[in-house]
């Protein structure tokens, strides 16, 4: 890839040629850091908005504190592009996201730059605490310890309980707030707010100001320093207190807010804070997208917009002949939005994905009954718990990973009192190219477990349309998940009339001898590919779509355990604990005894990359199918 780094960028590779340069150098070297950003992503595909809002922040930060032995924690990691750029991952950068390239994430194992594995926003105040408290233990003042988190972060549970804690820690934390008024939508709740307030105060920015005079002799003063700081504060508390700053009350040490574009300006105030002992909040400004004028404009298409025409800005959509299948997430959307309009009970509930999961075209359409409450999976679910003990039913979509989050509440809130919350899990199996901290591995073993849940996976886009119907029925009246995957379905034809399925109960989907396929979910339509190439070859597996993972449905299953001694199950999530191993349950449990092969998600992380690949990888495509039925068919003839 011809892609070349401007003039002073071919310079850096580590953080340490950065610091050779002049400060006045700086400005032109963020511009060359963001058009290099730009130059990739746009042929590459990953996050865009999210780094070059960071690119004046990334260079302050690693031309002022001494990393890696000073700690840079990213919040999320999708904003960390000119980071890895900066960190000796330059001339790899173009691989980012793709099939064994660098990971679109901070990785520890891929640089000692990336001091903590990220991808799940919110993280990054409790583990770059936990290195300050190291360090402090360790006997180590001198190191600085810094978590860069956006405003839509901050409005999570875990952020707020770690700097509950730092408060009381006395440990060299500096928490960098870096607010742009955005999550991947508009940023929502009374925190925002509260942002907003404390960024047009008059009071506040005439303080501000004489607290930078002040912090700027600080450094005059050396071992002075901690004196001048109590002054600082002081300085900060008397008059701010008046409007009370929700930081402070926590005991952090607040600074800003600081124009997050003014890389120079960002450099001096780093400094000095550097000197400030203790947990300190830097409140940054910036705008998403900043430098590439349309991702300024429409910050969320701009989020993770795929292939573009960088001059033009057309966003390339792959060519297609004739009507496509739908996303599963728009099927949802819409189908909410069809239920909801005949059953006044539902309402829809999204923890900060309303267009990653769709949830928007409810807000758009019955803004009073749908809900965006921010990065807070725990909160989404009890919060739909709270509502179901009303006679409503929520529909509560999380993506399958971020649901990992939520599950105490599923267990406690809402299954062990048996609410009818349906939980629809986007993102269920491999994610792609966000990698194993998004792939929904888990859900189907995490969910099967938990007593009164219902745990199902749609084959296709009718089937999504039905379970949703089914879930809602006042009969159903029982906690009951829906996962379906990333990306398209396969129906052109999608909005099927609503039939109330079964509960527990499967289907044939074709019927035949000698080995019985039971798929669950949309990896039945690898199956079905299997077994049409199959037949070509005089092979006949019978396949059946099983839908229900819990309850099972019994009755089928004994008719094809009584037919069939070899059974192969295909799953897009965990081995252990998921689909297959429920089939294996039945088996001994009602002592049949079979060949059973699982074709799954094997017990490893799996990293990222496009999802055919990964499929191919895990070994649960058609190919692995069709390799699974010979086998067990060859294996018979050998008998
Ligand atoms: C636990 C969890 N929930 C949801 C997400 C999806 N997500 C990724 S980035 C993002 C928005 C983050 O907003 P902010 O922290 O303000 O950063 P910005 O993108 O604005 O720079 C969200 C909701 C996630 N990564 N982790």
């Amino acid at each position: 890839m011809d892609i070349k780094a401007g003039k002073y960028l071919k310079q850096i590779t580590f953080p340490e040629d950065l610091r050779k340069f002049k400060e006045s150098d700086l400005p032109e070297i963020s511009k060359e850091l963001r058009d290099y950003i730009i130059d990739i992503v746009s042929v590459n595909v990953g996050h865009f908005g999210a780094s070059l809002g960071v690119v004046e922040l990334t260079v302050a930060l690693h031309y002022v504190f001494n990393t890696p032995d000073d700690q840079l924690v990213w919040d999320v990691g999708h904003q960390a592009y000119g980071h890895k750029i900066l960190t000796g991952r330059r001339d790899i950068f173009h691989t980012n996201r793709i099939y064994k390239g660098i990971s679109g994430f901070p990785k520890r194992s891929e640089s000692e730059f990336d001091t903590f594995g990220v991808g799940h926003s919110s993280t990054s105040i409790s583990a770059a605490l936990g290195m300050a408290v190291a360090s402090r233990l360790k006997g180590d003042k001198n190191r600085q310890h810094i978590a860069v988190i956006g405003d839509g972060a901050m409005t999570a549970g875990l952020a707020f309980e770690a700097m509950n804690h730092a408060g009381v820690e006395n440990s060299n934390l500096l928490v960098v707030l870096n607010d742009n008024c955005m999550s991947i939508d508009p940023n929502v709740g009374a925190l925002k707010e509260y942002l907003t307030d404390i960024t047009v105060s008059h009071t506040y920015n005439k303080v501000k100001d004489e607290v930078w005079k002040l912090l700027g002799k600080i450094s005059k003063f050396g071992p002075n320093a901690q004196e001048i700081a109590s002054k600082v504060e002081n300085a900060v508390k008397t008059t701010l207190l008046k409007q009370s700053n929700l930081f402070e009350s926590l005991r952090f040490r607040y600074f800003g807010p600081v124009d997050g574009h003014d890389v120079n300006r960002l450099v001096k105030v780093m400094n000095d804070l550097k000197d400030i002992p203790g947990p300190k909040i830097l409140h940054v400004l910036t705008v998403k997208g900043k430098g590439y004028e349309l991702a300024e404009k429409d910050q969320t298409k701009w989020h993770s917009p795929g292939l573009f025409d960088k001059i033009s800005g057309e966003i390339i959509k792959p060519s297609s002949n004739g009507p496509q299948p739908p996303k599963y997430q728009d099927v949802f959307g819409n189908t909410i939005v069809e239920l909801a309009e005949k059953n006044d009970k539902i309402v829809g509930v999204t923890p900060a994905m309303p267009s990653g999961c769709s949830l928007n075209i409810m807000m758009k359409a019955m803004p009073d009954r749908a809900f965006d409450v921010g990065i807070a999976e725990q909160h989404a679910v009890t919060f739909s718990a709270g509502m179901a003990t009303q006679g409503l039913i929520p529909f509560c979509n999380i993506y399958s990973s971020f649901m990992q989050r939520g599950y105490d509440q599923v267990v406690h809130d809402v299954a062990l009192q048996n609410l009818h919350v349906v939980f629809c899990l986007d993102r269920g199996g491999l994610a792609g190219a966000d990698g194993p901290t998004h792939h929904g591995a888990f859900d189907i073993a995490f969910m099967r477990c938990i007593p009164n849940m219902i745990v199902s996976a749609p084959m296709n886009e009718q089937e999504l349309r039905n379970l949703m119907y089914t879930a809602q029925l006042p009969e159903t009246n029982a906690p009951f998940s829906i996962r379906y995957p990333r990306g398209n379905g396969v129906m052109p034809e999608w909005k099927t009339p609503f039939e109330k399925l079964p509960i527990g109960k499967g289907r044939m989907v074709r019927d035949g001898e000698e080995v019985a396929i039971l798929s669950l979910g949309h990896p039945g339509n690898f199956a079905v590919k299997a077994c049409e190439e199959l037949e070509k070859e005089g092979l006949l597996p019978a396949h059946y779509d099983m839908r229900f993972a819990k309850p099972l449905d019994e009755e089928l299953l004994h008719d094809i355990f009584s037919r069939f001694k070899k059974i192969i199950t295909v799953e897009d999530g965990c081995l252990m604990g998921g689909f297959g191993s429920a089939i294996g349950e039945f088996m001994m449990n009602n002592n049949y005894s079979a060949r059973v092969t699982r074709l799954g998600i094997p017990d490893r992380f799996i990293d990222h990359g496009e999802p055919k690949e990964l499929y191919d990888e895990c070994h649960f495509d058609a190919k692995a199918i069709k390799e699974a039925v010979r086998q067990a068919i060859g294996e018979a003839i050998l008998v």
